[in-house]
């Protein structure tokens, strides 16, 4: 049902978000819909075997992707944008700098993203050394942004904190592996990782055996990173 200001009020079962368990971009669709109380359903599908029906509907096949009954939406951005500007309230800054400025820090988020999955990947310890100072210099260049708030850059959760949330997660399991600490350099991102690992709504966003599904991802990978595992787990 729309009303005049273009807010949509979803019934159980309108909206459906495919899925797959370890994927961080999915992950920031899943807090912005339980941030904003959005009743929706979830599929979760194997991206190492994706189904028939997927692949029919899913222009770049891959996750996450919000099947809804106008159509299919794609990309976590879009779909988040959309979620939040059909419910009430906006989980985005007003003033359109800072909006802007947010949104910016979002592409860099997915570029921790990409340094992280450089990281696990990595075959030897060269590669895996050069991927862990690219993240380290990532949070360092993050430090400088943050306040003296709880989340990004206010005490109330917003939209970008979505993205953060996912990217902080995975040290958690770095964590259980590994000596170095990520965060020694930067302790306004340490906080608001601390911060983040306690919102209800990042901690549902994924499933409760998340972090060994996790570890047996990262030791198929075959990596640098799957033989500092197998050697801690010897
Ligand atoms: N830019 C996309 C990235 C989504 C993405 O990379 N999803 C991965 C899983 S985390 C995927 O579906 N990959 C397809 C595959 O593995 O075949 C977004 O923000 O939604």
């Amino acid at each position: 049902m729309t009303n005049n200001n273009q807010t949509k009020e979803f019934s159980d079962g309108q909206i459906d978000l495919v899925s797959f368990s370890l994927c961080p971009y999915v992950q920031r669709a899943i807090i912005i819909l339980d941030e904003k109380e959005i009743p929706h359903n979830r599929t979760y599908i194997n991206l190492a075997d994706k189904p028939d029906w997927f692949k029919k509907i899913s222009p770049l096949g891959k996750v996450p992707l919000l099947q809804t009954e106008q159509g299919v939406l794609f990309e976590s951005a879009v779909i988040g944008e959309y979620l939040d500007e059909v419910t009430t309230g906006s989980l985005h800054p007003i003033d359109p700098f800072e909006k802007a400025r947010h949104r910016s820090w979002i592409e860099f988020g997915s570029t921790i993203l990409a340094a992280i999955a450089g990281l696990y990947s990595a075959q030897d310890s060269k590669a895996f050394e050069d991927k862990r100072a690219v993240i380290t210099s990532k949070f360092e260049q993050l430090e400088v942004q943050l306040r003296d708030t709880n989340f990004f850059s206010s005490d109330n959760f917003q939209f970008i904190d979505a993205v953060y949330g996912p990217i902080f997660r995975y040290f958690d399991t770095f964590d259980l592996f590994m000596s170095d600490n990520f965060f020694a350099t930067t302790p306004r991102v340490l906080k608001y990782r601390q911060n983040l690992s306690i919102r209800p709504s990042v901690i549902q966003a994924v499933p409760e055996d998340y972090q060994s599904r996790l570890i047996d991802f990262l030791l198929k990978k075959d990596s640098h990173l799957s033989r500092i595992i197998n050697k801690k787990a010897a």
